[in-house]
């Protein structure tokens, strides 16, 4: 017997229809009104293949509209299936250095992400250059205003494009390389934010379903398949020998790190998630930059009820600006404490204390947050039982 649908299931269903439809005809009457300029899409320091499709998204649907875009970022592509991406696909990316020429812009758009995670955010504010688009689907972080916004809570910023593009900003053709591998890129984006497809929501699903037909399947296999690299192999090592398993949590600080080895954290946070007893994963690191130094981390978890966003801001704080370490969004998060007056040191002794004091801090502030005592005071205490709070 079929049940009644209730009348409110019904208005939820037709607005997350409406809604696509109706914020991609917004964003195209605002792309109408700024015809002629030049834009500059914004990336996380660290792109992602959801930024980076997404970003790719961008730029050709604001091509159409007779707008130039440069899709920038100002870190580093380290993670093998991302260079794989870049490389098979194309896409024009802009590197930031020094000097480079950022008033040539009229607007930035920030895709992926809302302004916190890219060193350029305050390069443009000092330029006064001002932020146009904000499409996002991280919790909301209130760092910039943009005309435009989109942030909503769904698996991929590539499944709001796939939308955008589905609701007609764009016409794929199916003979057309580009928009194939555009359409390719944005596949793996939604999937790699929803563990192939395993976590992804009914929106993630229609897109795939709708990229189904441009998708370029070899390619696919070939960005998948890469291999890991040495390095990374190293840290997922470390990792497995330093993690500590408390209450489901798997908790691992694998020291310091090259930044070029940085997308290892969360590759190594992804491998301890796939240990039948932990639900949630965390990885951290000292990275060396030059002179500047911090601790990097990253969460897993495929815990419903856990949101590594309050899960991170509640155990790690905030700086005295109010400026939180961490954050995140459905099952992933990550966070940087910067280390000011302690980096640099070339003392090997100094190094190994500063690591082990870090090291013990950051797992003291986890399980406080999960309610157990870190396994050294344990033993201090002499119980035999990890778990002192019962
Ligand atoms: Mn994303």
């Amino acid at each position: 017997m079929a049940r009644e649908r209730s009348p409110l299931a019904e208005v939820t269903e037709r607005s997350a229809e409406v809604m696509p439809v109706k914020k991609s005809a917004e964003l195209a009457a605002l792309l109408e009104t700024h015809k002629g300029e030049r834009h500059a899409i914004v990336m996380q320091d660290y792109p992602d293949p959801d930024a980076l499709s997404s970003a790719w998204a961008h730029k050709m649907i604001a091509a159409k509209y007779g707008i130039e875009c440069d899709i920038l970022y100002e870190g580093r592509i380290s993670h093998q299936e991302n260079l794989a991406l870049v490389q098979l696909t194309d896409i024009d990316l802009v590197r930031y250095s020094d000097g480079d020429d950022l008033k040539q812009y009229q607007h930035t758009v920030f895709v992926d992400n809302q302004g916190t995670t890219s060193r350029l955010t305050d390069r443009f504010a000092d330029l006064e250059v001002k932020p146009l688009v904000i499409v996002d689907h991280h919790e909301i972080q209130d760092r910039i205003q943009s005309i435009y916004t989109d942030i909503r809570k769904i698996g991929a910023t590539a499944t709001i494009y796939t939308q955008y593009i589905r609701a007609g900003l764009l016409t794929l053709k199916k003979a057309d390389p580009k928009h194939e591998m555009l359409a390719t890129s944005l596949m793996h984006g939604i999937r790699s934010e929803t563990s192939g497809l395993i976590r992804s929501g009914i929106e993630e699903m229609e897109a795939a379903t709708f990229l189904t037909p441009f998708i370029n399947h070899s390619m696919l296999e070939d960005i998948l398949s890469v291999k890991r690299s040495k390095q990374v192999m190293d840290v997922i090592h470390l990792a497995l020998e330093n993690r500590e398993i408390r209450d489901n949590y798997s908790i691992s600080g694998v020291g310091y790190l090259r930044v070029e080895d940085r997308d290892s954290i969360p590759q190594a946070a992804d491998f301890l998630l796939t240990e039948e007893n932990a639900h949630t994963a965390i990885v951290y690191g000292i990275i060396i930059k030059g002179d500047r130094e911090m601790v990097v981390g990253s969460m897993r978890t495929n815990k419903v009820t856990l949101n590594p966003d309050e899960f991170l801001k509640e155990a790690l704080g905030a700086t005295e600006t109010g400026r939180y370490y961490g954050g995140g969004r459905r099952g992933a998060g990550g966070f940087e404490i910067p280390i000011g007056f302690l980096a640099g040191i070339t003392d090997d002794e100094l190094n190994r204390m500063k690591w082990h004091l870090y090291d013990e801090l950051v797992k003291k502030k986890f399980f406080a947050k999960i309610g157990v005592h870190s396994p050294s005071q344990a033993s201090r205490n002499d119980t035999g039982s990890l778990r002192l709070e019962e």
